[in-house]
């Protein structure tokens, strides 16, 4: 191969305390594993020195628990940006020690490109292959490794040999120009490829080549339960409805979906509705629902910028190549989220909130306003420009003790311009040319859960009158007294009203 062997020891020493870094992968898919574990290692040896150690790590989104909860937990980063999953690292950012800029997933390359995060000394990324003149060949993700492989200084490559080769010739490379030149990204259809199978570096940038034989952390969903459930069918209810009225066409659109339970359950039930054409997918991460549809001959084809499977699922792709290689495409994450692209092909949106608010406003982000939970993740990239754009949660959570349902958001991802429905287990609420006041009504009575019904019917008594009624003073009363007795349901209006 040419390039030099070395261990991921001797690779993480290439990295000094303030570095700026990239990583390879999109949720735990395609992540480096050796090398940031190591990078952690001399973290707390310098720390036991008393010597400052952290680093900026820049990513696609996710990664598994050796990059970011074993950095969070040797205290060796400074900064990251975007979406993360680990507790290790949400407790972190949470007590003020790490900064988190939490960035839509379809700007985090440009933002790099236009130097607004910093100036990236190495990348790490995993491969399944690479060419002596400098052919980078990826696994299970794209993520953002087009652009830190050219742009960093030098680039460490962890050659996972728990990924199969059979994967080269699934992605496709493409980084857009920047303004004031970008040009039309040329997708008309989910399975159109614009670039190449590989990213093309200068060789002299490997500065080398850490072998592995680590299987990507996937992480296990829990078992379908009821109310995941009848959220799915809710969903694929309310799409076969939309399609069979003629809001959708007859040929149906493409769906992005997020990541977890109510993601799969969505994706099954839709499956099942036979009502609704075989589909294809134009979306960020794929999860083992979608490979299982695509076997059925229900999904005709699926771009995506990660293959957030279990390592099982991820194995039997790998086993039956042949199968899969024409119906999955792996995109950069700046093209399976490009809103170009979103607006186009009239994507219908799937994603989840953790409340949404009466008027339809929805916070993907903040427990009670303030604790990052995860990250707006791509959920922003798609909702603004899709066709339909659905968000999906539970009623309740913790027990009953909250509410998904409130009276205002106490943080604001995605607005009420740009939300068409919400589902809940309880119900739909279409938005859809509602004023306010009808939005409000709506979900209200078909997505509140039964024990809050009363309680935001009388907030609405109490609100001022306006285009969007309003009481200030108690908008957030459910989530201070959430905060103040541990349930939403002591909430008592009266106390609230100045
Ligand atoms: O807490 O873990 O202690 O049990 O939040 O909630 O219902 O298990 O659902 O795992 O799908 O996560 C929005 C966080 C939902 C996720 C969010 C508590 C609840 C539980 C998890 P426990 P569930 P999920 C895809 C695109 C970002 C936006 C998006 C997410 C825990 O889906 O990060 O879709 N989305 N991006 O008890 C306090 C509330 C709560 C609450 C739920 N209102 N207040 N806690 N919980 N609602 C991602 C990518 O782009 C890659």
């Amino acid at each position: 191969m040419g390039f030099r062997i070395i261990s991921a020891a001797e690779a993480a020493s290439i990295i000094k305390n303030g570095d700026v870094i990239g990583l390879s992968g999109f949720t735990p898919a395609g992540t480096p594993k050796a090398v940031t574990p190591e990078i952690a290692k001399i973290a707390e040896a310098e720390h036991a020195k008393g010597n400052p150690f952290k680093i900026s790590i820049l990513t696609g989104a996710s990664t598994g628990d050796s990059c970011d909860g074993i950095l969070a937990r040797a205290k060796a980063i400074d900064f990251r940006a975007p979406y993360t999953t680990n507790a290790d690292f949400r407790k972190a950012v949470n007590n003020g020690e790490i900064s988190y800029n939490d960035i839509h997933l379809s700007q985090m390359a440009q933002r790099i490109r236009y130097k607004f995060l910093g100036k990236l000394s190495v990348a790490i990324i995993e491969a399944c292959d690479v060419t002596p003149d400098g052919k980078i060949y990826l696994t299970a993700s794209v993520g953002i490794s087009p652009t830190i492989a050219r742009m960093a200084d030098k680039i460490i490559i962890e050659l996972n040999a728990a990924h199969s080769t059979k994967i080269k010739g699934m992605h496709d490379i493409f980084e857009p120009q920047d303004p004031p030149c970008r040009k039309t990204i040329e997708i008309f259809k989910p399975s159109d490829r614009i670039g190449v199978p590989y990213i093309q570096v200068d060789p002299a940038k490997i500065v080398g080549i850490v072998e592995v034989n680590k299987p990507d952390e996937a992480r296990a969903f829990s078992a379908p339960d009821p109310v995941t459930d009848k959220i799915g069918q809710n969903v694929a209810d309310f799409l076969a409805a939309d399609m069979k009225a003629g809001r959708i066409p007859s040929s149906f659109l493409p769906l992005q979906s997020g990541v977890g339970n109510i993601a799969n359950a969505v994706l099954g039930a839709l499956g099942r509705d036979k009502t609704i054409p075989a589909f294809e997918m134009y979306t960020e991460v794929l999860q083992d629902a979608v490979v299982d549809l695509i076997k059925q001959g229900r999904v005709k084809f699926g771009s995506t910028c990660s293959l957030t499977v279990t390592n099982e699922c991820l194995q039997d792709i790998y086993d039956n190549m042949d199968f899969f290689k024409d119906k999955l495409i792996l995109r950069p994450s700046e093209i399976s989220n490009n809103p170009e692209i979103v607006r186009r092909l009239g994507i219908i949106s799937i994603n989840t909130a953790l409340e949404a608010d009466i008027y339809g406003n929805v916070n993907s982000t903040h427990v009670c306003g303030t604790k990052m939970m995860n990250g707006i993740g791509g959920s922003g990239d798609f909702t603004r420009g899709a066709y339909i754009s659905i968000f999906t949660c539970p009623s309740v959570a913790k027990e009953g003790k909250i509410s998904a349902i409130v009276p205002m958001v106490s943080h604001h991802d995605h607005s009420e311009h740009s939300v068409s429905i919400i589902v809940t287990e309880q119900g739909v609420a279409d938005l859809r040319g509602k004023c306010p006041m009808d939005r409000a009504k709506l979900i209200i009575e078909n997505c509140v859960h039964p024990s809050y019904k009363e309680m935001l019917w009388d907030y609405l008594k109490i609100c001022s009158k306006g285009h969007t009624p309003h009481q200030l003073s108690a908008a957030f009363a459910m989530h201070d007294t959430f905060m103040r007795t541990g349930d939403m349901r002591n909430t008592k209006w009266e106390e609230y009203i100045k």
